[in-house]
Protein backbone atom coordinates (compact mmCIF):
# COMPACT_ATOMS: atom_id res chain seq x y z
CA UNK A 1 0.00 0.00 0.00
CA UNK A 2 3.03 2.24 0.58
CA UNK A 3 2.99 5.52 -1.71
CA UNK A 4 6.79 5.49 -1.21
CA UNK A 5 9.23 3.97 -4.14
CA UNK A 6 10.84 0.63 -2.44
CA UNK A 7 9.48 -1.08 0.19
CA UNK A 8 11.44 -4.11 1.19
CA UNK A 9 9.74 -7.48 0.58
CA UNK A 10 11.30 -8.97 3.73
CA UNK A 11 13.67 -8.30 6.51
CA UNK A 12 17.42 -7.26 4.46
CA UNK A 13 20.53 -8.79 6.20
CA UNK A 14 20.94 -8.10 9.51
CA UNK A 15 17.51 -7.17 9.95
CA UNK A 16 15.44 -9.02 13.16
CA UNK A 17 12.03 -10.15 12.33
CA UNK A 18 10.01 -7.06 13.05
CA UNK A 19 12.52 -5.60 10.64
CA UNK A 20 14.99 -3.99 13.76
CA UNK A 21 18.44 -3.37 13.08
CA UNK A 22 20.80 -1.42 15.25
CA UNK A 23 21.05 1.75 15.34
CA UNK A 24 24.78 1.38 14.99
CA UNK A 25 25.43 4.84 16.56
CA UNK A 26 29.21 5.08 16.64
CA UNK A 27 29.58 4.18 12.80
CA UNK A 28 28.09 7.78 11.80
CA UNK A 29 30.95 9.58 10.14
CA UNK A 30 31.59 13.11 10.93
CA UNK A 31 30.30 14.04 8.17
CA UNK A 32 26.75 13.12 9.03
CA UNK A 33 26.89 14.11 12.72
CA UNK A 34 27.84 17.99 10.68
CA UNK A 35 24.71 16.94 8.52
CA UNK A 36 22.57 16.59 11.01
CA UNK A 37 23.52 19.36 12.74
CA UNK A 38 23.10 21.28 9.47
CA UNK A 39 19.64 20.21 9.27
CA UNK A 40 18.71 21.51 12.51
CA UNK A 41 20.42 24.58 12.55
CA UNK A 42 18.45 25.48 9.55
CA UNK A 43 15.01 24.40 10.94
CA UNK A 44 15.50 26.37 14.41
CA UNK A 45 15.91 29.72 12.43
CA UNK A 46 12.56 28.64 10.76
CA UNK A 47 10.52 27.34 13.54
CA UNK A 48 9.85 29.91 16.22
CA UNK A 49 7.00 31.27 15.19
CA UNK A 50 5.81 28.64 12.81
CA UNK A 51 5.81 25.33 14.82
CA UNK A 52 3.33 24.51 17.59
CA UNK A 53 4.20 24.82 20.93
CA UNK A 54 3.58 21.62 21.80
CA UNK A 55 6.52 20.14 18.63
CA UNK A 56 9.19 22.54 20.30
CA UNK A 57 8.28 21.97 24.00
CA UNK A 58 8.82 17.99 22.63
CA UNK A 59 12.25 18.54 20.66
CA UNK A 60 13.28 20.59 23.88
CA UNK A 61 12.27 17.81 26.44
CA UNK A 62 14.43 15.79 24.25
CA UNK A 63 17.51 17.84 24.03
CA UNK A 64 18.16 16.46 20.09
CA UNK A 65 21.00 19.43 19.96
CA UNK A 66 23.91 18.01 21.88
CA UNK A 67 26.08 18.02 18.49
CA UNK A 68 25.05 15.32 16.20
CA UNK A 69 22.88 12.39 14.98
CA UNK A 70 21.12 11.56 18.48
CA UNK A 71 21.85 8.24 20.14
CA UNK A 72 18.96 6.42 20.51
CA UNK A 73 19.69 4.61 23.54
CA UNK A 74 20.02 7.85 25.35
CA UNK A 75 16.69 9.73 23.55
CA UNK A 76 14.30 6.76 24.58
CA UNK A 77 15.60 6.63 27.88
CA UNK A 78 13.81 10.37 28.03
CA UNK A 79 11.20 9.72 25.72
CA UNK A 80 9.93 6.18 26.97
CA UNK A 81 10.10 7.79 30.67
CA UNK A 82 7.74 11.01 28.91
CA UNK A 83 5.17 8.52 27.26
CA UNK A 84 6.26 4.67 26.97
CA UNK A 85 7.28 5.83 23.31
CA UNK A 86 10.67 4.19 22.05
CA UNK A 87 12.20 5.18 18.60
CA UNK A 88 13.65 1.96 17.07
CA UNK A 89 15.42 1.62 13.75
CA UNK A 90 14.96 -0.11 10.55
CA UNK A 91 16.53 -0.37 6.68
CA UNK A 92 14.15 1.83 5.08
CA UNK A 93 10.01 1.57 4.54
CA UNK A 94 8.29 -1.49 5.82
CA UNK A 95 5.13 -3.30 4.79
CA UNK A 96 2.40 -1.27 6.78
CA UNK A 97 1.28 -4.44 8.55
CA UNK A 98 4.69 -4.04 10.27
CA UNK A 99 4.54 -0.59 10.63
CA UNK A 100 1.15 -0.44 11.91
CA UNK A 101 2.38 -3.43 14.55
CA UNK A 102 5.35 -1.22 16.11
CA UNK A 103 2.86 1.99 16.03
CA UNK A 104 0.44 0.10 18.06
CA UNK A 105 3.32 -1.18 20.79
CA UNK A 106 4.26 2.55 20.98
CA UNK A 107 7.04 2.16 19.00
CA UNK A 108 8.61 4.75 16.04
CA UNK A 109 9.82 2.75 13.04
CA UNK A 110 13.03 5.55 12.20
CA UNK A 111 15.46 5.28 9.33
CA UNK A 112 18.68 4.67 10.30
CA UNK A 113 20.61 6.98 7.30
CA UNK A 114 21.33 10.37 6.76
CA UNK A 115 20.84 12.63 3.46
CA UNK A 116 24.04 12.95 2.16
CA UNK A 117 25.22 17.35 2.55
CA UNK A 118 24.06 17.87 -1.58
CA UNK A 119 21.25 16.57 -1.17
CA UNK A 120 19.42 18.43 1.98
CA UNK A 121 16.29 19.13 0.12
CA UNK A 122 15.97 16.65 -1.85
CA UNK A 123 15.02 13.89 0.10
CA UNK A 124 13.07 10.71 -1.46
CA UNK A 125 12.75 8.84 1.45
CA UNK A 126 12.22 9.23 5.08
CA UNK A 127 15.89 9.32 6.61
CA UNK A 128 16.66 10.13 10.89
CA UNK A 129 16.28 13.73 10.25
CA UNK A 130 13.03 13.38 8.62
CA UNK A 131 11.91 10.60 11.54
CA UNK A 132 13.48 11.91 14.36
CA UNK A 133 13.44 15.78 14.35
CA UNK A 134 10.09 15.53 12.64
CA UNK A 135 8.11 13.19 14.45
CA UNK A 136 9.89 12.22 17.97
CA UNK A 137 9.00 15.67 19.63
CA UNK A 138 5.41 15.27 19.01
CA UNK A 139 5.46 11.51 20.38
CA UNK A 140 6.22 13.50 24.09
CA UNK A 141 2.79 15.18 23.89
CA UNK A 142 0.22 12.15 26.21
CA UNK A 143 -2.20 13.00 23.63
CA UNK A 144 -0.35 13.16 20.25
CA UNK A 145 1.39 9.45 21.87
CA UNK A 146 -2.08 8.14 22.57
CA UNK A 147 -3.59 9.16 18.98
CA UNK A 148 -0.29 7.22 17.23
CA UNK A 149 -1.01 4.19 19.19
CA UNK A 150 -4.72 4.54 18.12
CA UNK A 151 -3.62 5.02 15.07
CA UNK A 152 -1.46 1.55 14.56
CA UNK A 153 -4.43 -0.54 16.15
CA UNK A 154 -6.66 1.17 13.16
CA UNK A 155 -4.20 0.13 10.68
CA UNK A 156 -4.25 -3.22 11.66
CA UNK A 157 -7.60 -3.28 11.12
CA UNK A 158 -7.85 -1.59 8.28
CA UNK A 159 -5.72 -3.51 6.64
CA UNK A 160 -8.44 -6.12 6.81
CA UNK A 161 -11.27 -4.19 6.10
CA UNK A 162 -9.03 -2.58 2.43
CA UNK A 163 -9.31 0.96 4.16
CA UNK A 164 -5.67 1.43 4.13
CA UNK A 165 -5.61 3.96 1.40
CA UNK A 166 -8.38 5.91 3.92
CA UNK A 167 -6.25 5.44 7.00
CA UNK A 168 -2.94 6.44 5.07
CA UNK A 169 -4.63 9.77 3.97
CA UNK A 170 -5.53 10.81 7.59
CA UNK A 171 -1.98 9.87 8.52
CA UNK A 172 -0.77 11.94 5.41
CA UNK A 173 -2.42 14.99 6.37
CA UNK A 174 -2.12 14.69 10.15
CA UNK A 175 0.77 13.16 11.43
CA UNK A 176 2.66 14.40 8.04
CA UNK A 177 1.33 17.63 6.79
CA UNK A 178 -1.28 18.57 9.79
CA UNK A 179 -1.08 22.02 11.02
CA UNK A 180 -2.98 23.23 14.40
CA UNK A 181 -5.05 26.47 15.30
CA UNK A 182 -2.42 27.80 18.49
CA UNK A 183 -3.74 30.26 20.19
CA UNK A 184 -1.76 33.24 18.35
CA UNK A 185 -2.68 31.44 15.07
CA UNK A 186 -2.17 28.70 12.37
CA UNK A 187 1.06 26.44 13.75
CA UNK A 188 2.69 23.35 12.19
CA UNK A 189 2.70 19.79 13.85
CA UNK A 190 3.34 17.52 10.86
CA UNK A 191 6.75 15.79 10.54
CA UNK A 192 7.11 16.67 6.98
CA UNK A 193 6.14 20.03 6.56
CA UNK A 194 8.39 20.83 10.02
CA UNK A 195 11.21 18.81 9.11
CA UNK A 196 11.31 20.84 5.83
CA UNK A 197 12.60 24.31 5.33
CA UNK A 198 10.77 25.45 2.56
CA UNK A 199 7.40 23.68 3.26
CA UNK A 200 7.95 25.32 6.68
CA UNK A 201 7.23 28.92 5.23
CA UNK A 202 5.52 27.97 2.61
CA UNK A 203 2.58 25.72 4.79
CA UNK A 204 1.33 28.82 6.42
CA UNK A 205 2.49 31.39 4.17
CA UNK A 206 2.10 31.13 0.69
CA UNK A 207 -1.64 31.96 -0.61
CA UNK A 208 -1.61 28.83 -3.38
CA UNK A 209 -2.77 25.96 -0.71
CA UNK A 210 -6.12 25.97 0.51
CA UNK A 211 -6.45 25.39 4.49
CA UNK A 212 -9.54 24.05 5.75
CA UNK A 213 -10.64 22.87 8.81
CA UNK A 214 -10.23 18.93 9.93
CA UNK A 215 -12.91 17.09 8.94
CA UNK A 216 -11.88 12.95 9.61
CA UNK A 217 -14.44 11.34 7.23
CA UNK A 218 -14.08 14.12 5.16
CA UNK A 219 -9.67 13.73 5.12
CA UNK A 220 -9.84 10.28 4.95
CA UNK A 221 -11.66 10.92 1.58
CA UNK A 222 -8.73 13.73 -0.12
CA UNK A 223 -6.66 12.29 -2.26
CA UNK A 224 -3.33 13.30 -1.68
CA UNK A 225 0.44 14.40 -3.43
CA UNK A 226 3.60 12.35 -2.51
CA UNK A 227 6.36 14.61 -4.22
CA UNK A 228 6.02 18.32 -3.89
CA UNK A 229 4.17 20.54 -1.46
CA UNK A 230 0.76 20.18 -0.60
CA UNK A 231 -2.06 21.61 -2.07
CA UNK A 232 -4.27 21.66 0.91
CA UNK A 233 -3.58 21.38 4.45
CA UNK A 234 -5.85 20.74 7.64
CA UNK A 235 -6.11 22.59 10.36
CA UNK A 236 -6.89 20.74 14.01
CA UNK A 237 -8.33 22.63 17.02
CA UNK A 238 -6.14 21.09 19.12
CA UNK A 239 -4.21 17.76 19.61
CA UNK A 240 -6.63 16.52 22.26
CA UNK A 241 -9.05 16.87 18.97
CA UNK A 242 -7.56 14.24 17.04
CA UNK A 243 -7.28 11.65 20.08
CA UNK A 244 -10.71 11.95 20.77
CA UNK A 245 -11.51 11.74 17.18
CA UNK A 246 -9.72 8.11 16.97
CA UNK A 247 -10.78 6.76 20.38
CA UNK A 248 -14.07 6.50 18.45
CA UNK A 249 -15.34 3.12 16.84
CA UNK A 250 -14.24 3.25 13.51
CA UNK A 251 -16.14 0.54 12.04
CA UNK A 252 -19.41 2.79 10.82
CA UNK A 253 -16.57 5.47 9.50
CA UNK A 254 -15.45 2.60 7.47
CA UNK A 255 -18.82 1.73 6.50
CA UNK A 256 -19.54 4.91 5.44
CA UNK A 257 -15.97 5.35 3.97
CA UNK A 258 -16.91 2.33 1.46
CA UNK A 259 -18.66 3.69 -1.13
CA UNK A 260 -17.59 7.34 -0.56
CA UNK A 261 -16.24 8.74 -3.82
CA UNK A 262 -12.86 10.11 -3.26
CA UNK A 263 -11.93 14.08 -2.95
CA UNK A 264 -9.80 16.18 -5.39
CA UNK A 265 -6.64 17.46 -3.83
CA UNK A 266 -7.79 21.19 -4.49
CA UNK A 267 -11.47 20.63 -3.71
CA UNK A 268 -13.09 22.99 -1.16
CA UNK A 269 -16.73 22.08 0.03
CA UNK A 270 -19.93 23.45 0.98
CA UNK A 271 -18.95 21.71 4.22
CA UNK A 272 -15.83 22.99 4.89
CA UNK A 273 -14.31 25.33 7.39
CA UNK A 274 -12.25 27.48 5.35
CA UNK A 275 -9.20 29.30 6.62
CA UNK A 276 -7.50 29.86 3.82
CA UNK A 277 -9.05 29.25 -0.15
CA UNK A 278 -6.06 29.07 -2.01
CA UNK A 279 -5.07 29.98 -5.69
CA UNK A 280 -3.17 26.68 -6.66
CA UNK A 281 -1.07 28.91 -8.49
CA UNK A 282 2.42 27.04 -7.14
CA UNK A 283 0.71 23.59 -7.77
CA UNK A 284 -0.35 24.57 -11.40
CA UNK A 285 3.15 24.78 -12.43
CA UNK A 286 4.08 20.81 -12.42
CA UNK A 287 2.72 17.91 -13.28
CA UNK A 288 3.30 15.52 -10.57
CA UNK A 289 2.12 12.04 -9.42
CA UNK A 290 -1.14 11.85 -7.89
CA UNK A 291 -1.90 8.97 -4.92
N1 LIG B 1 7.70 2.52 7.00
N2 LIG B 1 9.70 3.00 8.09
C1 LIG B 1 8.48 3.40 7.67
N3 LIG B 1 8.08 4.65 7.91
C2 LIG B 1 6.86 5.10 7.50
O1 LIG B 1 6.50 6.26 7.74
C3 LIG B 1 6.01 4.22 6.80
C4 LIG B 1 6.46 2.91 6.57
N4 LIG B 1 5.67 2.05 5.90
C5 LIG B 1 4.35 2.41 5.43
C6 LIG B 1 3.98 3.82 5.71
N5 LIG B 1 4.78 4.64 6.38
C7 LIG B 1 2.69 4.41 5.18
O2 LIG B 1 2.17 3.66 4.11
C8 LIG B 1 1.65 4.51 6.30
O3 LIG B 1 0.54 5.23 5.83
C9 LIG B 1 1.21 3.15 6.71
FE1 LIG C 1 7.14 10.59 8.15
Amino acid sequence: MSDFEHVFEKPPEGAAADWTIPQNWRAYTEVEHQTWDTLYARQMNILPGRAADVFLRGLEALDLNTGGIPDFGLMNAKLQALTGWTVVCVPGLVPDEVFFDHLANRRFPSGQFIRKPDQLDSLQEPDIFHDVFGHVPMLTDPDFAAYMQAYGQGGQRAAGLGMLPNLARLYWYTVEFGLVQDPDGLRIYGAGIVSSATESVFALEDSSPNRLGFELERVMRTLYRIDDFQQVYFVIDSIEQLKRETLQDFGPIYQRQNGAEAIAIDAILPTDKVYTRGTQAYAGKGGRFAA
